[in-house]
């Protein structure tokens, strides 16, 4: 019904399409098919900058506590940067925006004994009343259910090397194609297939943008070897698209790549090496499926004896403050 009133608004006054927000949410709360978090009703009421925040990052991405130290610390870089942090996830089968902290521990500390929770998922986790991390698709729907355009993660899921064969193509990929959050991340790690990935983008007609560079970039290092599309070199540039982005109502979403602090870039080729092995490992062992990132990011983090961890966390914590710019200009424009 919102959809149908931002439509209306184009022929009408074009204002107002974001203001919205706010009864999207309370109506998906007042149905009880959510539960929003007081400070990220206040904010989605007050129409201040909201920030999403992935769980599949916090269970599956980071083993405890490092995980849960990250989900604090990403929260209060999005405070800081004047935004309200809405971590995401279900909780006894209902989708919660924004979490307190002990929902947070919990999280964090049953790590992989949440259930990894994408699109397909997600009716499943509800209807039998589980615990569920949500990946960016789900991430990325639950937001926009409570009228949240702005989504900061790691890194996005893509084409799986090897795809073109095994069709592994995260779900990540179609969301962003049907669904109108901005996601700001460090790009997509190189366990994956780059090139397949953008052109899998394009075909689903998202928006991808480099912040502040002409490449998009590959997680831990700050190059693909891939131009990006399209360049954003300021907050206000990126919230002018996401905002025209709905008032058009495409429908559909964005990738901003940030590119890993220079300081925080870890040794490209040694992360690189590890990936590889990885890749081989997870072959030998036929892991596929749902379980492949997360054995493939396991793996890599421990033949880089933690080095990916810390540049992990380092990227995390960019990313949010990026992000929460970006909420902060969309709020205000
Ligand atoms: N990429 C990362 N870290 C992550 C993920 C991806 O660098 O933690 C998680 C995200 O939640 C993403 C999901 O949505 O993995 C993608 O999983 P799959 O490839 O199974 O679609
Ligand atoms: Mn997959």
């Amino acid at each position: 019904q919102s959809w149908q009133r931002r439509i209306a608004n184009l022929s009408g006054q074009l204002t107002g399409a974001l203001s919205n927000a706010f009864s999207t949410a309370q109506s998906a709360a007042t149905q009880g098919k959510l539960i929003i978090s007081p400070d990220v009703l206040k904010a989605l009421r007050e129409g201040t900058a909201v920030v999403a925040l992935e769980s599949t990052i916090i269970s599956h991405g980071m083993p405890y506590p490092q995980n849960l130290e990250t989900a604090r610390a990403v929260e209060d870089v999005v405070r800081q940067h004047g935004a309200t942090p809405a971590t995401i996830a279900i909780l006894g089968g209902v989708p919660h925006i924004g979490l307190t902290d002990s929902e947070l521990e919990s999280l964090a500390s049953r790590g992989l004994n949440v259930c990894k929770t994408s699109r397909r998922d997600l009716a499943l986790v509800v209807a039998k009343g589980l615990d569920g991390a949500t990946t960016v698709s789900a991430t990325m729907l639950l937001a926009a259910r409570a009228g949240i355009h702005v989504f900061v993660t790691g890194g996005i899921g893509g084409v799986h090397r090897g795809g073109e064969a095994t069709m592994d193509v995260s779900a990540d990929l179609t969301e962003l194609g049907r669904t109108p959050v901005a996601v700001i991340c460090a790009g997509a790690k190189s366990i994956l297939d780059i090139p397949r990935t953008l052109e899998y983008l394009e075909t689903q007609g998202v928006t991808v943008a480099a912040y502040g560079a002409d490449e998009f970039p590959a997680f831990f290092t700050r190059h693909s070897g891939c131009r990006a599309p399209a360049r954003l070199d300021s907050a206000d540039m990126a919230a002018a698209m996401i905002r025209h982005n709905v008032e058009l109502g495409l429908g559909s979403g964005a990738v901003i790549g940030v590119p890993i602090p220079e300081e925080h870039a870890a040794a490209g080729q040694q992360v690189e090496e590890a990936t590889q092995q990885a890749l081989q490992e997870a072959e030998q062992k036929g892991i596929q499926g749902s379980e492949l990132t997360p054995f493939l990011l396991g793996r890599i983090r421990d033949l880089t004896g933690g080095a990916s961890l810390e540049a992990n966390i380092a990227l995390i914590k960019h990313n949010a403050a990026v992000g929460a710019r970006i909420a902060a200009a969309l709020a205000a424009s």
